[in-house]
């Protein structure tokens, strides 16, 4: 049983049917603490590709550079899926930065929402991050694909004011069995299709003021200019491959 009628849990059953004919195995957990660890452990004991985690509630989301993401059961999606991208790793990361690209599309088409990206990869909606995506090389050959998504999450459920959900916005579909699986197509076919440009058309942080906090604790501020070829944020004529970003006025 659930109490909260506007959060639904997922059809578990009808989720694995109709995305096990484009190729993926979706397995719906009801809590566990990250989709990422669940899916890199399979990955590591040997699962093929295509297997996608989803957790009704995942109670210690990670972000990047240790940070968290933070969302209350069935209010949003959250789950990780499993590539073996092959080729040569110094493209993989672009691969998370073409999964946002996927991400932005399935809700520009299936919620009807402005989604744009903020480099590397959050998708933002009405300048706030709607959605957020963790990549991590978890074996030689393997990266897992996490997202988190705010579906109905109430403004006072969202960690602080950058943050968004779809509800918030105004979007035209908040069920998240048909979001799961419009996601899931666009992030396939967006990495498939690996374009650098339709990446750099849907970043936002191009052409803004930004200012880059570094990893060893400095930042520097300026215009970004463009995405290089290896994924890098250029602002001022340097190229920052990590770090972190903010939008400034
Ligand atoms: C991210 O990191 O945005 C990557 C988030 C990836 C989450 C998915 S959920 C499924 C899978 N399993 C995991 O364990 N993780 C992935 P980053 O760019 O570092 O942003 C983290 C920051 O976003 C936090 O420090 C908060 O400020 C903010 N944040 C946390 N929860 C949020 C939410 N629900 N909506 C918007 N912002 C949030």
């Amino acid at each position: 049983m659930y109490a909260d009628l506007s959060r639904p849990p997922l059809r578990e059953r009808a989720l694995a049917r109709a995305l096990g004919r484009d190729g993926w195995r979706v397995e719906v957990v009801q809590r566990c603490p990250s989709t990422n660890a669940v899916v890199a452990e399979r990955a590591r004991q040997g699962d093929p590709p295509g297997l996608v985690v989803v957790a009704e509630h995942q109670t210690a989301g990670r972000g990047r550079l240790d940070r968290s993401w933070e969302s209350p059961p069935r209010a949003g999606l959250t789950f990780s899926l499993l590539l073996r991208p092959g080729g040569e790793p110094a493209g993989w990361p672009w691969l998370p930065l073409h999964a946002a690209v996927g991400v932005a599309e399935a809700l520009r088409e299936l919620a009807e929402v402005d989604a744009v990206l903020k480099w590397p990869n959050d998708v933002l909606v009405d300048g706030r991050k709607t959605a957020g995506l963790l990549a991590e090389v978890v074996a030689p050959d393997a990266v897992v694909v996490g997202i988190g998504l705010n579906v109905t999450t109430r403004r006072e459920e969202l960690p602080h004011e950058g943050a968004t959900s779809l509800a918030l916005a105004g979007a035209a579909l908040l069920d998240r069995d048909t979001l799961l699986r419009g996601l899931l197509r666009r992030v396939h076919a967006a990495t498939a299709a690996a374009d650098a440009d339709a990446y750099r058309a849907l970043c936002s942080t191009i052409g803004r003021q930004v200012r880059v906090s570094l990893p060893d604790g400095s930042a520097r501020q300026g215009t970004a200019t463009a995405v290089d070829a290896d994924g890098r944020l250029v602002v001022d004529g340097a190229a920052y491959g990590a770090g972190d970003v903010v939008h400034v006025r």
